[in-house]
């Protein structure tokens, strides 16, 4: 059976199936996208919940395995050369995922980089702009007086909303294909026009292809299922 104690972090989150993948999450934006890429993979894993409200990231154990103390993490008992690898930073986990499995990312080299390209533009401004809304629009910001933080995210965030209806037109997907790309903007996008509130805000119903693909993508049994684990208590 599969070591894991060399891993701080298995002291408060125990290990009760050692050799699949454990998974430390929370069904947030950045949390999803790895739940749901490993239930795209099908890929056995142990999702642990970890209570960001109840700041479990900025533990010891926690941080022993991400020193940003955020979620996602993972620990794969089974990386490169058969020995376990802790991994943090969604973008890198997905790539990880991808390149184990050899799914949803394409071989083709040059389709390869437009992928990482568009991963990266989730990661980057995506992630980021919304991330600043939603703390303008719903939570602490909401209070402030001065508006134009609120303004300049929606801007940008409209912007961005541009950039991805653009690339969607005649697409199916943000690659053609269902890739990684889609995996980790699905749930920024949902977010955006549910847990945010800026539906309005952005004007999201003026756009065609990006609800669309949204509704597409929600229809996808492992998204659906990837969007509830870790579920919040
Ligand atoms: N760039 C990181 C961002 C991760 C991130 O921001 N995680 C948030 C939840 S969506 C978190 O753990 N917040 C807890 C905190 O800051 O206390 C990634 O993509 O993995």
């Amino acid at each position: 059976m599969t070591d894991l104690s060399d891993f701080p972090i298995t002291r408060r989150w125990p290990a009760e199936h050692p050799d699949r993948l454990q998974l430390y999450s929370l069904n947030t934006p950045n949390g999803v996208k790895v739940s749901i890429m490993l239930e795209e993979t099908g890929l056995p894993y142990e999702p642990h919940l970890v209570d960001i409200t109840k700041n479990e990231t900025w533990t010891p154990e926690f941080l022993s395995l991400n020193p940003n103390g955020k979620i996602p993490a993972i620990i794969d008992p089974d990386g490169p050369g058969g020995r376990p690898l802790g991994l943090f930073e969604s973008g890198a986990i997905l790539l990880y995922l991808a390149d184990k499995t050899g799914h949803l990312i394409p071989s083709d080299p040059a389709l390869r980089w437009e992928t990482v390209q568009w991963l990266f533009f989730q990661m980057a401004a995506i992630g980021p702009m919304f991330g600043q809304l939603g703390f303008f629009n719903r939570f602490a910001g909401r209070d402030y007086e001065d508006k134009r933080p609120l303004q300049r995210y929606v801007a940008e965030s409209k912007r961005l909303l541009g950039v991805l209806e653009t690339r969607l037109g005649g697409r199916e997907w943000i690659m053609g294909d269902y890739s990684l790309a889609d995996v980790a903007t699905i749930g920024w996008v949902r977010n955006l026009v549910t847990f945010y509130e800026a539906r309005e805000l952005v004007e999201f119903d003026s756009l065609r292809e990006v609800p669309a693909w949204l509704e597409r993508g929600l229809a996808r049994p492992a998204v659906q299922r990837g969007l509830e684990i870790p579920k919040r208590p």
